[in-house]
């Protein structure tokens, strides 16, 4: 008889990001129900199909009691998910301090926080150490659950210190880091404190990764400039060492966005949006209330359109949905204030008794009701001060092949480098310029609008979330293989 072979098993993948794809709601004492977000690193990891992903994160709840942590444990482990369980003091100087006041707004060329730079340096330190601390336990809990040939993959600004952590207790396990946010200029990243500390902790990754080539080149420039080190077409060498650094831009799942359209609940918004915006061309602005997305500065330079072409006053309104993140951090709740009173000013001064030019709405939409929106609008804004790469983008261009609307887009945004071609590139900063762009948006040709659209519509559903990620894991899998066949000859 034939003898069958084995089917071999599927490498495991341990994805370790702050946050874990689930929102965790207490039912009872020891009951929880579990909701899976359908964010893009979750689709990304659906389409590595030759590995087995498993994530590791905090659920975002403070679970004390021993008891509770055991059957949150449980519960999750049917998604796939293994939780790192946080105390409330540690996600206040880790979470909402380290990362969310130092390191995001600096990684973001807003600078180090005023009072932190001027005198309390113990609480910046002691801040520090809660991050470091905090990495550690999420290294307990990679390692506690890591077996030999697993690839961990580490997300984001959060776990910078976790490659080190991870290569002390194994030197063997291969790493790799994928940063979503720019990586700043080396002359931003020297300002802060604890700079060398970081950087060598994210080099003991085996592959780092960025969204941009320019994001590459300012790490790897920090680690010449900062450290001393030599800087190599790949990467960034420490005695004999190479950690490899590349570029990854991530993509969406667009297949999903584009099937969605079809779907009756799209068409249906889709059909009441058409009647209430009836014989007024629609501006579409989706972002996370965050300084970072320029909002303030976007409804400014509306403003100024709408008061330079009167023309268009009552034939234009600008739809702008902003879910609220971070709501305990005072910088955000002014924000959200300064917003509130811009678009009630500028709707106070060209509203009339039946319309209004701006609909603000603090909240975020369900799937369905942002695909309707993304297909109905005429142009999106994209003004962010500075972003990673910006996925709203690329999810309007997807929903957009009926319609062809026009991108207006931040050359800030990561996004700029893929979409540039198709989209009308701005300086957010610039109101002006972003006014004169909003004109260009409306009266642009529909050949020229096809033109543009149909090239950024071939990257977006060419470059996907899922390409990004079977090339990063691929990548990092061969990196350390090469790295071994190096050190035995
Ligand atoms: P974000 O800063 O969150 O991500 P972005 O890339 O635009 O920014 O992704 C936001 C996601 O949230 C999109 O999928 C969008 O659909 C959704 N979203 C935003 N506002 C919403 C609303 N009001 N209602 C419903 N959904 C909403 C970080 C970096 C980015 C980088 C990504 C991925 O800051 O630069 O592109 O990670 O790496």
């Amino acid at each position: 008889c034939e003898k069958q072979e084995a089917r071999p098993l599927r490498q495991r993948l341990l994805v370790v990001a702050n946050r874990l794809p689930v929102s965790a709601v207490r039912r009872g004492e020891h009951s929880w129900s579990l909701e899976m977000s359908a964010g893009g690193l979750v689709s990304a990891l659906l389409g590595v199909k030759e590995f087995e992903a498993k994530w590791i994160g905090w659920a975002g709840v403070n679970v004390p009691d021993e008891i509770g942590q055991k059957a949150l444990t449980k519960s999750l482990a049917e998604k796939r998910c293994i939780p790192v369980f946080l105390d409330e003091e540690i996600v206040h100087q880790y979470y909402n301090g380290y990362c969310n006041n130092i390191l995001w707004p600096l990684f973001h060329y807003l600078g180090l926080p005023q009072e932190d730079r001027l005198a309390t340096t113990r609480s910046f330190q002691s801040q520090f150490a809660a991050y470091k601390k905090a990495n550690q336990m999420f290294a307990d809990v990679v390692n506690e659950h890591y077996e030999e040939g697993d690839v961990v993959w580490c997300h984001d600004y959060h776990l910078m210190f976790l490659p080190k952590c991870l290569k002390e207790y194994n030197s063997k396990m291969k790493v790799g880091w994928f940063l979503h946010t720019p990586f700043p200029s080396s002359e931003i990243h020297r300002t802060l404190p604890s700079r060398s500390e970081l950087l060598r902790s994210v080099l003991a990754a085996d592959l780092v990764g960025f969204h941009t080539y320019d994001y590459a080149r300012h790490f790897v420039s920090a680690c010449t400039r900062i450290l001393g080190l030599e800087g190599t077409p790949e990467g960034v060498e420490d005695q004999g060492m190479l950690t490899r650094v590349a570029a990854f831009p991530i993509g969406i799942d667009s297949d999903r966005f584009i099937r969605a359209l079809e779907a009756p609940p799209v068409q249906e918004h889709i059909k009441e949006l058409k009647e209430r915006f009836a014989g007024r061309k629609v501006m579409l602005g989706v972002d996370r209330l965050d300084m970072i997305k320029g909002i303030p500065q976007k409804i400014l330079a509306f403003e100024k359109f709408l008061e330079e072409n009167p023309i268009w006053r009552d034939k234009v309104v600008l739809l702008q949905i902003a879910v609220p993140t971070r709501t305990d951090v005072p910088e955000y709740q002014k924000l959200t204030s300064q917003v509130h009173e811009i678009v009630g000013r500028i709707n106070g001064r060209f509203g009339t008794l039946t319309a209004v030019p701006i609909h603000h709405l603090d909240r975020s939409l369900d799937f369905h009701g942002l695909c309707a929106l993304y297909a109905v609008t005429d142009v999106a804004l994209v003004t962010s001060l500075r972003d990673g790469m910006n996925l709203v983008s690329y999810e309007y261009v997807a929903c957009q092949d009926a319609k062809k609307g026009v991108l207006i887009l931040s050359e800030f945004a990561g996004a700029a480098q893929s979409l540039g071609a198709g989209a009308i590139l701005v300086n957010p900063w610039n109101i002006t310029e972003v006014a004169n762009s909003i004109g260009q948006a409306l009266n642009m040709s529909s050949e020229e609008r096809e033109k543009r659209h149909k090239h950024n519509f071939a990257h977006v559903t060419t470059h996907t979330a899922q390409e990004w990620a079977e090339t990063f894991v691929s990548e990092l899998n061969d990196t350390v293989v090469e790295a071994q066949l190096r050190t035995r000859q």
